[in-house]
């Protein structure tokens, strides 16, 4: 049953099944065959996360069009649009309105067993749906925080593999991180040794 942490946050634990699970790390493992990049901030911490994209390519802070080398960002599959449209209903009880901008980038976190994500807030992206989140391998810890602040109060809560996470309306704009993973909480029939997360996006720019 659908949990909310907070108005808009709506948490579906086990909504993946397994065998899901283990096509859509299949296809991750294609989508990455470029390799994952860990970005430099503009302050020079370097990400301990893995990012590629497929659709449109986030870095640091804005959308692009190309890769960092200028090779184009993979296309946008209808599989992960219409995954999307089904997370948004099952969350909300109704899927995005006709005129909603689409669904049109999927970005890809790769933690290995140290990597974190600091608190920070969603907002390159034009418009407003909600972002869906789906986690595959290691559990993580997720904290959700509030609008305002980078600090307390925040609510922590376990990802773990198969889960589904829907983020829109008042908690879009949220701060929220991943302090830590779990390493070794997998499960084994994904043959994944850490944990990927797949964020699916509407970014509001023109195709
Ligand atoms: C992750 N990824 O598990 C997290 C989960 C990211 C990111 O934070 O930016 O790739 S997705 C969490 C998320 C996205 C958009 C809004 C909110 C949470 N929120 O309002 O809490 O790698
Ligand atoms: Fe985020």
């Amino acid at each position: 049953p659908p949990v909310e942490i907070a108005p808009g946050a709506v948490h579906l634990p086990g909504w993946l099944s397994e065998e899901q699970q283990i096509v859509l790390v299949e296809r991750c493992r294609e989508w990455a065959r470029g390799g994952m990049r860990h970005h430099t901030m503009p302050r020079g911490g370097r990400m301990s996360v893995g990012m590629t994209a497929l659709g449109l390519y986030w870095r640091p802070y804005a959308y692009e069009r190309v890769l960092p080398d200028g090779s184009p960002v993979p296309p946008f599959p209808e599989e992960l649009g219409d995954l999307a449209v089904r997370a948004v209903e099952v969350a909300y009880g109704a899927p995005p309105a006709p005129e909603a901008a689409p669904y049109d980038v999927a970005l890809i976190n790769f933690y290995d067993a140290g990597a974190h994500m600091g608190m920070h807030r969603d907002r390159d992206e034009v418009a407003r749906e909600p972002v869906v989140s789906l986690s595959l391998g290691d559990t993580c810890v997720f904290r959700f925080g509030n609008t305002e602040t980078r600090t307390r109060p925040h609510t922590d809560v376990e990802l773990r593999s198969g889960d589904l996470f829907v983020f829109g309306g008042p908690s879009r704009l949220a701060y929220h991180g991943v302090p830590r993973t779990r390493s070794g909480t997998a499960p084994p029939a994904l043959g994944l040794v850490g944990r990927l997360n797949i964020t699916l996006r509407a970014s509001g720019l023109p195709a």
